[in-house]
């Protein structure tokens, strides 16, 4: 039995399946990722300086125009094969949950629910201060814009560096990751925690873990298969052999 019929005969004896993505799941929908956000325009400033509180702090306006830009490029692009592959996978397993460290709300658009949003969503904005999510607000021309109640910054809703995870999705990612027969880590370069931590409790309880990646990660060497190719290649190809 080749690797690739015995990852489709690991996948086909699963009842409990959980997903991690990251950026490389939306990079086939011209999503930069992470470490290609910083690029062109943003090349000259660290994550540290635009994903952390202090960043945004030191200079407010840049932080919010990053996420602006950002929010830009994701209202431009479609969910690509990956994200609906990940989508008909939900109605393939008795019990299925997907986890995604992405802010760009694309694994939604595809039709995929219950989406365990581990780093928040950029289409969301909340309040500096009091931490409540805003839905509207007056354009005063201030960048960037104030809080309608208590005239705070605006900011993203969505999780910067030193900052706690949300409490429930954190707790549901890692009840699901430990409580799974299959786990996959797909496009995540597995160098951000605690996220990065789940696939490794996933081996911890015993589930068959799969990565999807065109490159090598810190977790390459310790999963039970590696397919080594774009999400939007091997996704497609694996619900159609599950299907078979
Ligand atoms: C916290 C939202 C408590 C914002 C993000 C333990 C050890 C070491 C450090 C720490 C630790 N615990 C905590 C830390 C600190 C820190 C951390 O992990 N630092 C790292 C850098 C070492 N973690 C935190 O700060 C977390 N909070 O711990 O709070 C605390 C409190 C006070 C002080 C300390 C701790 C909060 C982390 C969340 C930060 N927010 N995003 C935004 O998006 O703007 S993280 C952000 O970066 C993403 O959400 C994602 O999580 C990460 C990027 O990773 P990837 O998604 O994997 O993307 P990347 O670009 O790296 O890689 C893309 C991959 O895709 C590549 O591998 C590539 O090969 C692949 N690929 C490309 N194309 C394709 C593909 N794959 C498949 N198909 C393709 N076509």
């Amino acid at each position: 039995m080749n690797l690739e019929s015995e990852l489709v005969a690991a996948l086909k004896r699963a009842r409990r399946v959980t997903v991690l993505t990251g950026a490389g799941v939306s990079a086939e929908s011209g999503v930069p990722t992470f470490r290609d956000a910083q690029t062109g325009l943003w090349a000259d400033f660290r994550p540290e300086d635009l994903a952390t509180p202090s960043g945004f702090l030191r200079n407010p306006q840049l932080v919010w125009e990053w996420y602006a830009w950002r929010r830009e490029r994701v209202n431009t692009v479609a969910p690509n094969p990956a994200h609906h592959a990940l989508a008909a996978m939900a109605d393939v397993f008795p019990e299925f949950h997907l986890i995604t460290q992405n802010v760009d709300g694309l694994h939604q658009r595809a039709g995929s629910r219950d989406v365990i949003e581990l780093h928040g969503n950029i289409t969301r904005t909340k309040c500096f201060d009091e931490g409540t999510v805003v839905a509207e607000w007056k354009d005063t021309g201030h960048v960037p814009p104030q809080c309608p109640h208590c005239g705070g910054h605006l900011r993203p809703d969505v999780v910067w560096f030193e900052e706690m995870l949300p409490v429930d999705e954190l707790q549901r990612a890692t009840h699901a990751a430990m409580h799974c027969d299959v786990f996959l880590s797909i496009g995540t370069s597995g160098l951000v925690y605690p996220a990065a931590g789940l696939p490794l409790q996933a081996l911890g309880s015993g589930a068959t873990v799969i990565e999807v990646n065109p490159e090598p990660t810190p977790l390459t060497a310790r999963v039970h298969f590696a397919i080594s190719s774009a999400a939007g290649v091997a996704l497609p190809r694996l619900v159609e052999q599950l299907r078979a």
